[in-house]
């Protein structure tokens, strides 16, 4: 599935604005709505979203197609009363021909059902707590369980599109690239979809000025660019970095011409046992998880929030990004491509943490789910690691076939990138670590644990990532350490919660870093980029305060000293 654009032969309408809205509240589904109405809405409750819509005569000719970029977490769509598409999942996109059920000379209603009801098979996985009660509890009260502590949110989150190609397209390309000496070695492969009855492909690659750099005439070729500019991370080359290059398919067959644009960069990427390689160079992932979050929004897709946020990692001289946990908007990916962001791509699988979630319907959905994660981001040069879930229970033997299963199975996908997951505990008793290409652990001493005792941070991540490093010759990236932090809450000597406490506890993980750095450490990710909404919990002031900023994005002093810090860094290259 190719993200859909502009070309001679291809036209989009998107169909974003005020879409109508209701839940469902059907008398057999008027359970689920718990504390204030819609806002926490879940269970058995559909949100319906309609909208309508005109397309041009000339689609008439045309194969169209409907797609969602995003809509959480189980879909139903209608188009004009007919059933046309139901997908389970969220973050990712989906897509559905439209055939008879398009009405050309007239309008056409779409309805769109989502729920974002989590059961154990989801991904993330939940389940459902009914209190029967009726003494203590009101009728219907329910509790849904779930492991993470970011908000559920439910609805279409990202763009609906409507596009067209024509019958005979080009359905998928893959981009292999690689480097020997000054040359770019470019590996493509073309799927086409429809008859495609005596087809011909050129294949063009564009330079950033669009000038032709080499060609191919086969659906399956290797190029070569002679005097290649390579993609690096910001930071790694003094020349422009983040060089993007396009692929131009063109397409031609009895039924006419398909030209599709498909941008990409070249680059490699590998894993020794203490290194972290890009174009054979150490790269120091430095940098922050994320969360699609802000106020208002929610986690619907916001241009101009992500302007925000690359500004803002640029301010800090963040390397790179973890897609914590699950895949973001292709928009937001695109900015990675473009500015020279790397990026740990997570599946949605957070909150596997009960042997019920390892069941066959788990596994194979969780399967699928990385099918159309690969699919959809494989060609992007930012994309340096797949991860596959966020601290998922590791220390049952059920574990190991399981993560051992969507390893594997990510791997066959794409065998060019590091695959890894995210431990929260281990070594000890741990199933399923031995079968990461590259360690990424998150860590909270003296805040979980030894809570307010900074004095111990240095010492237990030096033990801890020695103890690591004597089960697992691979190197070692801390994807989260941080502590929650109100701004503008003082306190002298330092406390939890106060900006004071912050700053000194990420001071001491990064003495104890700057040990290991220059050893096997090939990352630190402090979390959270931003604080961002979540569960009602007691842990929680309105929402996780680990971020360096606000959820209006507005510094802490840890923001200033993380600047500061991942500057020096970059400076050292
Ligand atoms: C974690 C989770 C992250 C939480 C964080 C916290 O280990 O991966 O999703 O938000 O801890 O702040 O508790």
């Amino acid at each position: 599935m190719l993200y859909p654009r502009f070309s001679e032969t291809r036209t989009i309408i998107e169909m974003n604005g005020m879409w109508k809205f209701r839940a469902d509240m059907s008398p057999s589904r008027n359970e689920g709505f718990i504390k204030s109405g819609t806002h926490s809405h879940c269970r058995r409750q559909e949100m319906l979203f309609l909208c309508q819509v005109f397309v041009p005569v000339e689609w008439q000719q045309k194969r169209v197609v409907l797609r969602f970029d995003s809509a959480h977490y189980n879909t139903i769509v209608w188009v004009n009363s007919q059933e046309v598409l139901r997908h389970v999942g969220g973050h990712l996109p989906f897509e559905v021909q439209l055939k008879s059920s398009l009405n050309i000379n007239g309008a056409n209603r779409l309805t769109v059902a989502v729920n974002n009801t989590l059961t154990p098979s989801t991904l993330p996985p939940g389940t459902i707590h009914y209190m029967k009660d009726t003494n203590r509890y009101p009728p219907g009260y329910f509790v849904q369980d779930i492991s993470f502590d970011f908000f559920n949110y439910a609805g279409i989150h990202r763009s609906v599109k409507l596009y067209t190609t024509p019958t005979d397209y080009i359905d998928d390309i893959t981009i292999v690239t690689d480097v020997k000496g000054s040359d770019g070695i470019v590996d493509y492969l073309i799927a086409g979809g429809g008859p495609t009855n005596g087809t011909t492909i050129e294949v063009e690659v564009l330079d950033a000025d669009g000038i032709a750099v080499a060609t191919g005439h086969k659906q399956n070729e290797q190029m070569i660019i002679h005097n290649v500019n390579l993609w690096w991370p910001f930071g790694m080359s003094k020349k422009p970095t983040a060089y993007m290059y396009t692929l131009k398919v063109t397409m031609t067959s009895d039924a006419g011409i398909d030209v599709y644009r498909q941008p990409f960069g070249v680059r490699t990427v590998k894993v020794t046992s203490t290194q972290l390689l890009i174009n054979n160079k150490p790269f120091y992932c430095h940098g922050v998880p994320k969360h699609e979050d802000s106020d208002i929004r929610g986690k619907g897709l916001d241009y101009a929030l992500i302007a925000k946020d690359f500004n803002l990692l640029k301010w800090l001289g963040a390397t790179c990004i973890r897609t914590s946990h699950y895949p973001y908007a292709e928009e937001i990916m695109d900015q990675c491509d473009q500015q020279g962001i790397a990026v740990i791509v997570e599946s949605p699988g957070v909150g596997i943490t009960s042997v019920a979630y390892f069941g066959n319907a788990s596994l194979s959905h969780h399967l699928e789910v990385m099918n159309e994660m690969v699919r959809r981001d494989k060609n992007r040069p930012a994309v340096i690691i797949w991860s596959v879930a966020n601290e998922p229970l590791v220390t049952v033997p059920q574990a190991e076939h399981y993560f051992n299963s969507v390893i594997m199975h990510t791997k066959n996908l794409d065998p060019t990138r590091p695959v890894t997951f995210v431990a929260a505990v281990g070594p000890d008793g741990d199933y399923a670590t031995k079968y990461v290409d590259i360690l990424c652990i998150n860590r909270y001493f003296a805040w979980y644990h030894d809570c307010g005792h900074t004095e111990v941070i240095q010492k237990q991540v030096e033990y801890d990532m020695n103890k690591w490093r004597e089960h697992h010759n691979i190197p070692i990236i801390v994807t989260e350490y941080g502590a929650d932090t109100v701004a503008g809450l003082h306190q002298s000597p330092s406390y939890v919660f106060t900006e004071e406490y912050q700053v000194e506890f990420l001071s001491e993980y990064h003495a104890a870093f700057d040990k290991m750095r220059k050893k096997f450490l090939v990352g630190e990710m402090v979390w959270n980029f931003a604080d961002f909404m979540t569960k009602e919990d007691i842990t929680r002031v309105v929402g996780n305060r680990k971020g360096l900023f606000t959820r209006q994005r507005q510094p802490k002093m840890s923001a200033h000293l993380l600047k500061k810090r991942y500057e020096s860094i970059m400076n050292e290259t």
